[in-house]
């Protein structure tokens, strides 16, 4: 097998105009191949760190010293080693930072140097990024997996801290659950979206978009953003609960002052129990079928309370509760809390630890949930990832910027050049 030659990293800008890592991986013939990392803005405290120079160019937020990691050190550990060996690689970069929380050299320039490690693999076996991924998991686990299309979750309506609006919860995303492709998937999504704006615009309301491509309107309550993409739902012509099912991602670690949870828009300070009635209340009015971060990373109390209540009709996702880490899931399973997982690369830092937490949580009967971060890049490895672990879901936004909308374009290709990778 052909070996890599060189590694090269140069700082690029993500969707929010903030700088990034780009880095190019080029083989012994000259197969090259790019990654770029993304970033988040309501993170988890547990997430392994992104450096950046806080310095007083870019308001703090230069890559530089990261960058120069890949240029300086960690290239003469990658340079020589054959591409297929992820994991190899991964735990050379692992054992280099040698820090629990990759603090040294940072996550951001261990992914950039994972991510396009793998890329040039799969190009140069000549194969989709996606079957390389399942290549990966079955050297790592011994199991061979299903591909499958991934289910989106669409987040057609921004708040939190990914707008300057009114709304408390982060997220309000569409899941067409009922579509038979991924054609009729963004057909559906793309309608209900141009929907909503309608709506909005008869209401007078602002469709300016948030961070992630949704519309980020002042409204009265969450449960006004819920109503209004029924609506949106209904004028497409489909049925919310049947056809389309809603998500939210309440990224409640925001507005919890460790006591309450407080929601300004609606100008309501509840209790743990009280929040948890709030979200009881909003799922059994709508078609909720999952539910992110609904409640702060430490509650958790909350988080059992939340589990008894809505566990058993609702799939309840940890972000930032479980930061994408292995140990850290473990010890949320022990303790009966959540059901599901979101997965982002960038929360752990490489390829192989993503896919060891995806591991785990398909042990321990979890769902995952493959995601982007707020702050994208026109990177489209989280498609490829999804199915080529067979993962059945994704979030990246709503269908609208470019840094979201390549996520989706990237998976309406894979479906059109293989018509048997289905949904779950
Ligand atoms: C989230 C993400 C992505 P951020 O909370 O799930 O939607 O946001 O990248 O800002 O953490
Ligand atoms: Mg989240």
């Amino acid at each position: 097998m052909l070996k890599i030659s060189s590694v090269k990293a140069i700082q690029v800008f993500d969707s929010r105009g903030f700088p990034t890592i780009s880095c190019k991986v080029v083989l012994e013939d000259g197969t090259s191949a790019f990654a770029m990392v993304p970033s988040g803005a309501s993170t988890g405290s547990k997430e392994a760190i992104e450096l950046r120079d806080n310095k007083s160019t870019y308001h703090g937020k230069s890559v530089l010293k990261a960058v120069s990691n890949i240029n300086k050190e960690l290239s003469s550990i990658v340079i020589g080693k054959d591409p297929n060996n992820q994991q190899e690689i991964d735990k050379s970069l692992i054992m280099f930072d040698a820090t629990q929380d990759k603090s040294k050299v940072g996550a951001n320039a261990i992914l950039a140097v994972s991510l396009a490690v793998a890329h040039v693999a799969s190009k140069a076996k000549n194969i989709n990024l996606y079957e390389h991924f399942s290549s990966i998991y079955e050297d790592i686990t011994g199991i061979v997996l299903n591909y499958s299309m991934p289910m989106p979750m669409f987040n057609i309506l921004n708040g939190g801290e990914h707008a300057d609006n009114n709304i408390d919860l982060q997220e309000f995303m569409i899941i067409p659950s009922g579509a038979k492709t991924f054609v009729e998937v963004m057909e559906w999504a793309t309608t209900i979206y141009h929907n909503l704006k309608k709506i909005l615009l008869v209401k007078k309301c602002s469709t300016a978009v948030g961070d992630e491509g949704g519309f980020a309107p002042n409204l009265k309550s969450n449960e006004d953003a819920i109503k209004l993409i029924i609506d949106a739902i209904k004028k497409s012509n489909l049925e919310p609960g049947v056809d389309v099912n809603i998500a939210l991602d309440c990224a409640a670690s925001e507005f919890y002052d460790g006591k309450k949870y407080i929601l300004q828009g609606e100008d309501k300070k509840l209790s743990p129990s009280e929040f948890v009635e709030y979200l009881h209340d909003l799922v059994s009015k709508y078609p909720i079928t999952s539910i992110e971060d609904g409640m702060d990373e430490d509650d958790i109390a909350g988080w059992k309370m939340l589990t008894e209540k809505l566990g058993s009709k609702c799939q309840l996702v940890g972000d930032d509760l479980f930061v994408t880490n292995k140990k850290i899931l473990t010890d949320g399973v022990k303790q009966n809390i959540a059901n599901s997982i979101l997965i982002k690369p960038n929360q752990v830092g490489s390829i192989t630890e993503t896919i060891e937490t995806i591991n785990c949580a398909n042990e321990n009967n979890f769902k995952s949930i493959i995601s982007h971060r707020s702050g994208e890049t026109e990177d489209t490895t989280i498609s490829d990832l999804a199915v080529g672990l067979g993962i059945g879901q994704i979030k990246t936004g709503a269908p609208c910027r470019s840094d979201r909308i390549a996520k989706y374009n990237r998976l309406l290709w894979i479906e059109e050049e293989s018509s048997d990778i289905v949904f779950k």
